[in-house]
């Protein structure tokens, strides 16, 4: 990191992104009377929504959930079309909410951080730019994002590949046109599932690689029922209110019961009810579907049926069906026609398990036992998630040690939002929280609420710096290791343990207590005057 001498500016904080966690961060700052500075590496806001454009993204969490709750007029002027908002809605949304507060004028944009040093003699951090530009700030706050950072196979070849080639998670902002052209994609995750049902019907002929089958829970999108918005919005406080305290941070009604501890005919009625829900409602119809295996496995054999019934070929729905994890711990699509679109005449399956990707080659991809010729080539191959968008920044805390080194191997952090040797640094939806685990929103609202308050509080002690302390740091590490083993996630290669980035510590690192309870847990650390938390005069 080539860093200036003296800083160019100085603020009250810098934030790091200005996807809705940097947005609604700036927005809070704000009205402690900060200045601020957003370093944002794209052109425009929005985060996740600005880069991942591919054909079919939309968000797997409801819009009237997947949205701010911070302020009743904006939930309540902005108005969703869909009932799983597709990409460029939320964008617009993004954009709205930046206008409606006035936020773009604190935003840098096309200008990434290339890392920060907290200088200790006069408690500030050193923050430099991409260009090598460096301003100071007391707070430096990360709001990175947790799957902010693409993660590209390196099959060899691929510059010698003649054809088009693009990740869904950095999407041209150019029109794509697959029309006519023989359309290669790799992965089978979110992205890849709804790429799939996006381009098929628009390329000549779509080859799907697939490594590993995912379950896949239909969405039954459309639009949203209006009478039904309004109805929520006349009750949107209460509505919020238990999302706050729900286990994903979406009020769902689970049955309460073990699902194996029911009689086989209510439980088949049960899952037919959540599947005809949609979306996360079906791994919520039962508390233990994510904890015991026998019960998993019952819902698994559920899906399973299902897509035998969609896809016409047995064969075919026998190598769409997962067989190495239990449903949900790699994280589940949800979807409007992915298994029938592999009914159409010009979708074609490759089990690559089976016959692994050799190269690329300058006119496709070989495989163990075939070429496929291709015009383009879409990567769904995902991320370094949670960690991996701060591990590319260059974070120096006290004495220079590097955030880099010190979470070799794997992250350690007090409540996901601070970690020791870091003063005055926060991270929002950092690992150790339920992050990932969440309906996104209500977290990033938690979270900025909580560092927000901790700030105001410095300020009004005339408090210099605040860092946890070294115990609480490694209770919280044993609290999420802990919590996280009371679940089936940590046993399963995804990439929420790490397991898809080569030389990454195989860790689970979200904490899976549930948003509620996290939030009761950072309210009583609050209560107890920032329990864990060391606080030095100014
Ligand atoms: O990424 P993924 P994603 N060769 O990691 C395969 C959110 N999201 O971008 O399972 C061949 O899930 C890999 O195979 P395997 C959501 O949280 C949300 O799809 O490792 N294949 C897998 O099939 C989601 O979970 C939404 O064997 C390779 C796929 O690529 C998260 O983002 C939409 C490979 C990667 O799947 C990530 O989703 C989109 C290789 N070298 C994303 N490397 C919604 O809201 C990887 N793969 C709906």
């Amino acid at each position: 990191m080539k860093e200036t001498q003296n800083p160019a500016a100085h603020f009250d904080a810098v934030v790091i992104g200005a996807g809705f966690a940097g947005l609604y961060m700036l927005h809070r700052l704000r009205q402690l009377g900060f200045t601020v500075r957003v370093f944002e590496r794209g052109d425009g806001v929005g985060g996740t929504w600005y880069w991942n454009r591919y054909p079919g993204a939309r968000c797997d969490t409801e819009s009237v959930t997947y949205s701010f709750s911070f302020d009743d007029e904006l939930q309540q002027e902005w108005e969703w079309t869909e009932r799983y908002a597709p990409q460029a809605e939320i964008l617009a949304y993004a954009n709205h909410v930046a206008e409606r507060f006035d936020l773009k004028r604190d935003i840098v944009f096309e200008t990434g951080v290339a890392g920060a040093r907290y200088d200790a003699t006069d408690g500030r951090w050193l923050v430099t730019d991409e260009r090598g530009q460096t301003v100071s700030a007391r707070f430096l706050i990360s709001a990175v994002g947790c799957l902010s950072a693409a993660a590209m196979p390196d099959y060899p070849g691929l510059a010698e590949f003649r054809g088009e080639w693009y990740h869904t998670g950095q999407w041209p902002h150019e029109a794509v046109s697959f029309t006519g052209k023989r359309v290669g994609l790799v992965g089978t995750g979110s992205s890849g599932v709804q790429s799939t049902i996006a381009i098929a019907p628009q390329a000549a002929h779509l080859t799907v690689f697939q490594r590993t089958p995912n379950y896949s829970i239909p969405a039954w999108n459309g639009p949203l029922d209006q009478q039904a918005t309004r109805a929520l919005k006349a009750n949107y406080a209460e509505w919020r209110a238990r999302s706050r305290y729900a286990q994903i941070g979406i009020p769902f009604d689970s049955n309460g019961q073990a699902a194996k501890s029911v009689p086989p005919a209510e439980r088949e009625r049960e899952f037919e009810a959540a599947w005809a829900e949609g979306g996360f409602n079906f791994v919520m119809a039962y508390p233990d579907l994510l904890t015991d295996l026998d019960s998993n496995r019952m819902a698994a054999d559920f899906v399973a049926r299902k897509i035998r019934e969609k896809v016409a070929d047995p064969a075919l729905a026998a190598k769409l069906i997962p067989t190495d994890h239990p449903l949900g711990t790699k994280r589940l699509c949800v979807d409007t026609g992915y298994y029938e679109t592999f009914n159409r005449d010009n979708v074609t399956l490759v089990d690559i398990r089976a016959a692994p990707i050799e190269r690329i080659t300058p006119t496709g991809i070989r495989t163990a036992d075939a070429d496929y010729p291709l015009d383009m080539i879409v990567f769904a191959t995902g991320f370094d998630a949670i960690t991996g968008p701060l591990m590319k920044l260059d974070i120096r805390g006290r004495d220079g040690v590097s955030l880099r080194d010190k979470w070799a191997d794997g992250p350690r952090t007090y409540l996901g939002l601070t970690s020791v040797g870091f003063p005055n640094f926060f991270m929002i939806t950092g690992p150790g929280s339920p992050s990932v685990l969440s309906n996104m929103l209500m977290s990033i609202e938690q979270h900025v609420d909580f560092i927000t308050d901790c700030i105001a509080m410095l300020e009004q002690r005339g408090i210099g710096a605040i860092e946890p302390s070294a115990q609480a740091e490694a209770d919280w590490g044993t609290t999420v290791h802990e919590v996280g083993h009371t679940t089936l996630y940590p046993h399963v290669q995804s990439w929420y343990t790490g397991a898809n980035i080569a030389g990454k510590p195989r860790l689970f690192t979200p904490y899976a207590g549930g948003v509620g309870t996290y939030r009761r847990i950072c309210e009583q650390v609050v209560a107890r005057d920032y329990e864990g938390f060391v606080l030095q005069p100014a």
